[in-house]
């Protein structure tokens, strides 16, 4: 992208919060002066919110930047504030999760029992020879262990790395490698789908292929049969049989808590570095702030896997160490049926719900008379995150999901940021749709031109983040030199986060998508999000991607993919028609330079397994490419119902 973004789309609908969440809001509008007055004061004061062993001498060591410290010298452990304390506390008997699996089985885990496993699981870590700054890799369904085998691993110290439990065998035994890990803890299968789905002989395999893991422990969930070897242990033979007792022991602040591994666009997957004391202060403090939880009366849930930083953040270490109660769900949206997440809100009657752009899509897509017929009055604040999420999806989620009620949170933040970055505050922030609106209290964030200089309102260009934060990751695992290169060396001083943004006419941000998907059209550099949402805009529209390919007049051209709305007619000349107007619709919408050249109706769209579209791989679509790396693509099928879908959409004039 050379010089800025243009800015095509205006939105002027404004959302205030309600006004008794307002006056009860856990953090109000001068959380933002308090911070600007003294940043570093600011995050003590939330890391205060946390228990220390061991206090720090100095807040922030900046003194080698990007190499930051945060909390220098102060020691705590993780698991004791996400756990123990709230046991001591007097909180023993309340629910820390409300497990749902996908065929109807519940469990319900107290904070007490919360305490006994996590103790059972790190004595059996312990009893296997791990040690602190050992790694584990995790490879696990959505079940109360997945989350029981983090704290464990977080208790004696030891670097968890979690690996989503639908990657290859290729992806884990790369991690493995890559991580120097020695134990595995998985479990036979889950549930996905109406069926058990396996995981362990994908460990097998891996396990077999790097030689390097000493003990594999397997969680019993669906019963089905494996294949045994001389280094798995059951959990219910171990664990379970454990001392019920552990005393926790206080670690460094800077003390490496996981590796995640993020793939990137190519090559070899970037293992990100997270440590404890900063990182549990701005996860702790973002899911106070910007859910507005209150750990006394609110249910959360959050949609994502725990694979994902999404679940590391806001299922595991943000919630639990608020001392939350929340629903963890094992299986899909459409299992048994389409109503499955709104008949898990009216069940356990969840007041606070986070979850992704691509559901809400995919939400509307299967039509509003899903939604209307469970009783939602319990949600009070409703949380996206995941990709932007473009206007019409968020006016939709507010009006069939929040009832007209719910103030939406867009939250801005990476796998490398550790925690929220960019959000509206439930109980301050007048929302629009479709932005994420400022940077949270004690975040530095700013939009810039290729020569590093702010934009003003109404422009765009690239995201950057301006100062250090504590969550932020420490670099990536094993490789100094290319988190230098990969975040810190396109703009001088400035974290380089990869995405487009603009300012609008107020000074809010709207995030832009990857500044690697922008259209370069006759010489005007347009976002594929700001197109893609005008397509949403269209009521006939549930879901686009759009993607720039070579074209020989405008040296770029904007081709779409619509999914469109479960009641639309597209066969014949409906189909013809609907793409006639779309067209239009856009170039009104945004002007006829975003007009797209082309638009196909399409079934489903590639997703990575997040549910993030790949729009790499329908650039090779537009530009009669074979197809790149499809590894990292949720549903293999898909790019063929796309490429078999082209036989019947032609190209516009
Ligand atoms: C949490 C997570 C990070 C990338 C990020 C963006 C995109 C995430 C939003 C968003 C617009 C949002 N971590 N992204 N949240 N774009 N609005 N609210 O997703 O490491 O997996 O992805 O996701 O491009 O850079 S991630």
């Amino acid at each position: 992208m050379s010089e800025t973004l243009e800015n095509l789309s205006s939105e002027t609908r404004q959302f205030p919060p309600p006004a008794d969440l307002a006056a009860n809001a856990n953090v109000k509008a001068d959380a933002y002066e308090e911070a600007a007055a003294d940043r570093l004061a600011f995050w003590a004061k939330q890391a205060e919110r946390l228990a220390w062993a061991k206090p720090w001498d100095q807040i922030l060591d900046w003194s080698n930047p990007p190499f930051a410290k945060w909390f220098v010298g102060g020691e705590l452990n993780i698991a004791y504030n996400c756990v123990d304390r709230h046991v001591e506390a007097g909180n023993g008997d309340k629910v820390a999760i409300h497990w749902e699996g996908e065929p109807g089985d519940t469990r319900t885990v107290t904070y007490s029992d919360l305490l006994k496993l996590v103790s059972q699981a790190a004595n059996t870590l312990t009893d296997l020879g791990v040690t602190a700054g050992d790694r584990v890799m995790i490879y696990m369904p959505m079940i109360p262990e997945a989350a029981v085998a983090m704290l464990a691993c977080a208790r004696i110290g030891a670097t968890h790395s979690v690996v989503f439990g639908g990657f290859s065998v290729d992806a884990l035994a790369t991690r493995i490698d890559d991580a120097d890990a020695k134990v595995v803890i998985t479990a036979d299968g889950g549930y996905r789908r109406g069926k058990p789905s396996a995981l362990k002989p994908t460990v097998d395999e891996a396990v077999a292929r790097t030689g390097r893991i000493e003990h594999v422990l397997v969680v019993r969930r669906t019963g089905q049969e494996v294949e045994w070897t001389d280094k798995d242990k059951w959990w219910h033979e171990t664990v379970e049989q454990a001392s019920p007792t552990h005393e926790a022991q206080a670690f460094d602040s800077e003390h490496p808590l996981f590796i995640l591994y993020t793939s990137g666009t190519t090559g070899k997957p970037k293992g990100i570095l997270h440590t404890t004391g900063g990182y549990l202060t701005q996860t702790s403090y973002t899911h106070h702030a910007v859910f507005d939880l209150k750990a006394d009366t609110d249910v959360y849930w959050c949609t994502a896997d725990i694979g994902w930083v999404t679940g590391h953040s806001y299922i595991v270490y943000g919630p639990l160490s608020n001392g939350a109660t929340q629903v963890m769900y094992e299986g899909t949206p459409d299992t048994p049926d389409r109503g499955r997440f709104w008949q898990i809100v009216d069940k356990y009657k969840v007041s606070i719900l986070y979850t992704a752009p691509t559901l809400i899509r995919t939400m509307m897509k299967w039509g509003d008379d899903i939604p209307a017929k469970y009783d939602l009055s319990s949600l009070r604040v409703l949380g996206s995150v995941g990709e932007p999420i473009n206007p019409e999806a968020w006016i939709w989620y507010r009006e069939h999901v929040g009832r007209e009620r719910t103030p939406i949170v867009d939250t801005w933040w990476q796998t490398e940021t550790g925690a929220i970055m960019i959000s509206p505050l439930p109980g301050v922030t007048a929302a629009k749709p479709g932005s994420a609106m400022t940077a949270l209290p004690g975040i530095g964030a700013d939009v810039i031109d290729d020569q590093a200089q702010s934009v003003p309102n109404g422009g765009g260009g690239f995201l950057v983040l301006t100062e250090p934060w504590p969550s932020m990751l420490r670099t990536i695992w094993g490789d100094d030199q290319r988190f230098i290169d990969t975040y810190w060396s396109r703009f001088d001083g400035y974290y380089f986060a990869g995405d487009g943004a603009k300012k609008d006419a107020d000074g809010a941000l709207w995030l832009l998508g990857r500044v690697d998907d922008v259209m370069l059209v006759s010489g005007h550099n347009i976002s594929t999000t700001e197109v893609e949402s005008a397509l949403v805009s269209h009521p006939s529209v549930a879901e686009a991607a759009v993607v720039g390919a070579t074209d020989p007049t405008t040296g770029q051209a904007i081709v779409a993919f619509t999914i469109p709305r479960g009641n639309v007619d597209t066969a014949g000349d409906a189909g013809e028609a609907l793409i006639k107007d779309l067209r239009n619709h856009v170039a009104k919408t945004l002007g006829p330079i975003a007009k797209p050249r082309q638009i196909m109706l399409v079934a489903e769209l590639p997703k990575t397994r997040s549910g993030k579209i790949m729009r790499r791989l329908l650039r090779d679509v537009a530009e009669n490419r074979s197809l790149g790396d499809v590894t990292t693509l949720q549903d293999s099928t898909v790019m063929d119902l796309i490429s078999s879908g082209l036989k019947t959409a032609k190209p516009e004039d």
